[in-house]
């Protein structure tokens, strides 16, 4: 087991949630602190619930378990941010400083805060966007995934802080449902052909958006966490790319194993925020600095999905008849 202590704060999430568990898996579980805003199903390893945007409370876990890394995934996404662009500042910005300033003033020896593809808008290239480019966010929740990039930046330029980030594309995971973002349809879909039924799509059927396996975004933060502090060379954010595809492509992919499974498309507000994200990434900085390679595909990803589902979903079946 490693020696370190570390704090993950929205360890309820569709990430945290995966995260803590492969941490605890490595450091052990009563070195990983789960803490959330809202109380977990099951509790059977620390957890404290934790309001990020309350300083003090915060410092008071820190000091408490003597956490000397903090894995800081509470935010609002990019969806239900449109709804509430005010919360969504507050929470993502106020809730970064909370962690930066506590780094500052405690012993804590790494940070790791996710990004996204939402830093781009429709200025970027939308194709094999690159590392450099225009940052021209177009929703609340990018802008504030923007300013958190350069103030990560900041703060390891000033403070000597070392906090690393990905720009994570959408994850698509079957350990939870995704919800408040933009690429989620990329999950909800597989729960609804899980249980034969239709889906229908909030996004155009050739939408192309950057998505990413779960496993390999999980790989991806622990691989950069781990990687020798000279060479993390962007202090920002890295882009990082798994696969890329259209609603339309991944319906096909499914009908491969479920023939008979439809979408239909319905899109609404989420249509113009996708319209502004890119297609695809280029990832060569992250590949480069800290050796970066996806092993999932649309194919491989999509087996596994779709196994993982129809069984959980058959075991409720017979669980409530
Ligand atoms: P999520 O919404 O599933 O989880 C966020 C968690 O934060 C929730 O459990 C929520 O209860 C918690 N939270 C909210 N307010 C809080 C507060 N005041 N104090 C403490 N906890 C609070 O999000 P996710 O999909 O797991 O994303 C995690 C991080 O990864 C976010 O920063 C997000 O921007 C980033 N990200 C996610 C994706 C994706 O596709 N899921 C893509 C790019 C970036
Ligand atoms: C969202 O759609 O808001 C997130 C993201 C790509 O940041 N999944």
């Amino acid at each position: 087991m490693r020696k370190d202590t570390i704090l993950v704060i929205g360890a309820n999430g569709q990430i945290g949630s995966v995260l803590t568990q492969e941490l605890r898996k490595i450091y052990g579980s009563s070195n990983v602190i789960a803490s959330d805003i809202r109380l977990p199903k099951e509790k059977n390893a620390p957890f404290e619930q934790l309001d990020i945007l309350k300083a003090t409370d915060l410092a008071k876990v820190i000091d408490k378990y003597k956490i000397n890394q903090i894995f800081h995934l509470a935010a609002i996404l990019s969806a239900k941010g449109e709804k509430n662009p005010k919360l969504a500042w507050d929470l993502n910005m106020n809730s970064l400083f909370n962690v930066l300033e506590v780094a500052k003033e405690k012993a804590i020896d790494k940070i790791f805060f996710p990004s996204s593809i939402a830093v781009f808008g429709s200025k970027t290239p939308r194709v094999s966007t690159p590392q450099q480019t225009i940052l021209h966010a177009e929703t609340v929740y990018g802008i504030s995934k923007v300013a958190g990039e350069s103030w990560a930046e900041y703060y390891h330029a000033k403070f000597g802080i070392d906090i690393r980030s990905l720009r994570y594309p959408g994850i698509i995971g079957h350990q939870s449902l995704a919800g408040g973002g933009t690429t989620d349809y990329a999950v909800d879909i597989f729960h609804k052909a899980a249980q034969n039924e239709d889906y229908i799509c909030f996004l155009k059927k050739d939408t192309r958006l950057p998505m990413m396996y779960m496993e390999d975004a999980i790989r991806a933060t622990l691989q950069l966490m781990d990687a020798p502090a000279e060479q993390i060379k962007i202090r920002s954010s890295y882009n990082i790319a798994g696969m890329d595809f259209t609603p339309a492509e991944l319906t096909l992919e499914i009908q491969k194993q479920l023939p008979d499974f439809k979408t239909v498309y319905a899109p609404d507000f989420r249509q113009a925020i996708a319209d502004s994200w890119p297609e695809s990434i280029d990832d060569t900085a992250a590949q480069q600095d800290w050796n970066w390679a996806p092993k999932y595909d649309i194919s491989s990803m999509t087996k596994d999905m779709l196994s993982n589902l129809i069984k959980r979903y058959q075991q409720t079946e017979n669980i409530h008849p």
